[in-house]
């Protein structure tokens, strides 16, 4: 048991799935508001095509939360939301090339280059991604400068060989590989799915001000879920189906890719995913009752069935 002081009570009446919806509108709204359809139009709807596809929101709705847990607001971190989402479904666009994961539906729609092809969709990709970085530089309000800059300079480790593109690379170089170990794995998945939580979490907290311990106890949070998050990704590219998920499912065997359940089996990674959420909730035992919506969203996270 890791909630076992006097806010139990009041952490368990959280209403998770109100807030998630509330949140979801939120950020819904506001990256409709930051990318309107312009000149070069073709890109623009492309970009629009996938930004606006729907989907979990699940890293700005976390930046939104570690800022309040700190006592910032919602305004203070929804540039840098956008910005997380923005760059979020770049990756996911590119994820889909032929060259990548060569994948036909995302989102329960078809993928960005099946749609505009797939010269446009590596440059409305390209295009988030450096938008994402103008973005937050342009219209972060009321932070000091310095947290801004330490904020751009996360998101661009989150992105590059030391985030995002390194898993990728290590990952497309294991496809096939019956021999990739855990250390392998985790590799991929710490760098490919956990890097972003990692930032959407912390920045959310530097932009509200968080001392260096809490910035750490954070980062331990989001590692731990990011972790788990990708251990339930590969339970259900197993279990569910492609209504569910709105993307086709049973690819990592198809593509003899080692994952979680491969080399554990499906009762221990769930084992090991939940044992990840419990010592993720635990890294939060210093904050106060705020702490109430990263606990949910934890817990939600082994929950969750798309
Ligand atoms: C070109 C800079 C650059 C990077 C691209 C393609 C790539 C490098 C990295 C792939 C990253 C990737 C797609 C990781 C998977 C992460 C993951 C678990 C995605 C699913 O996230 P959800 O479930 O999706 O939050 P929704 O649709 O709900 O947002």
């Amino acid at each position: 048991m890791v909630q076992t002081d006097s806010l139990t009570p009041k952490l368990n009446a959280f209403d998770l799935s109100t807030y998630l919806a509330e949140r979801r509108q939120r950020v819904e709204a506001a990256l409709d508001q930051a990318m309107p359809v312009r000149y070069p139009e073709t890109l623009y709807e492309s970009m629009r095509y996938s930004l606006l596809a729907g989907g979990k929101r699940l890293r700005p709705i976390l930046c939104l939360a570690a800022c309040e847990l700190v006592g910032g607001s919602v305004d203070l971190a929804l540039p840098t939301a956008c910005a997380l989402e923005m760059i979020h479904t770049m990756s996911l666009i590119h994820d889909d090339l032929p060259s990548m994961d060569n994948d036909d539906y995302r989102r329960g729609r078809l993928t960005n280059h099946k749609v505009y092809g797939e010269d446009v969709a590596i440059l409305a990709g390209d295009a988030l991604l450096t938008y994402a970085f103008e973005h937050v530089a342009r219209y972060t309000q009321g932070a000091e400068p310095e947290r801004v800059l330490r904020v751009i300079a996360g998101l661009g480790k989150a992105v590059g060989g030391e985030g995002l593109v390194g898993g990728q690379i290590v990952d497309l170089a294991s496809e096939g590989n019956p021999d990739t170990t855990l250390d392998t794995l985790n590799y991929i998945h710490n760098h490919k799915t956990a890097a972003l939580l990692e930032i959407a979490v912390t920045s959310g907290a530097i932009l509200a001000g968080a001392s260096d311990d809490q910035v750490s106890q954070l980062t331990d949070y989001a590692q731990r879920i990011g972790l788990a998050f990708q251990i339930v990704d590969d339970i259900l590219d197993i279990t569910s189906t492609a209504e569910t998920l709105g993307k086709s499912v049973g690819k990592d065997i198809t593509a003899q890719k080692a994952t979680y359940p491969s080399l554990w089996g499906l009762e221990e990674s769930r084992r090991q995913a939940d044992q990840l959420i419990e010592l993720a909730k635990a890294a939060l035992a210093e904050f106060g009752a705020l702490r109430q919506p990263l606990l949910a969203i934890a817990d939600y996270i082994v929950a969750r069935t798309y």
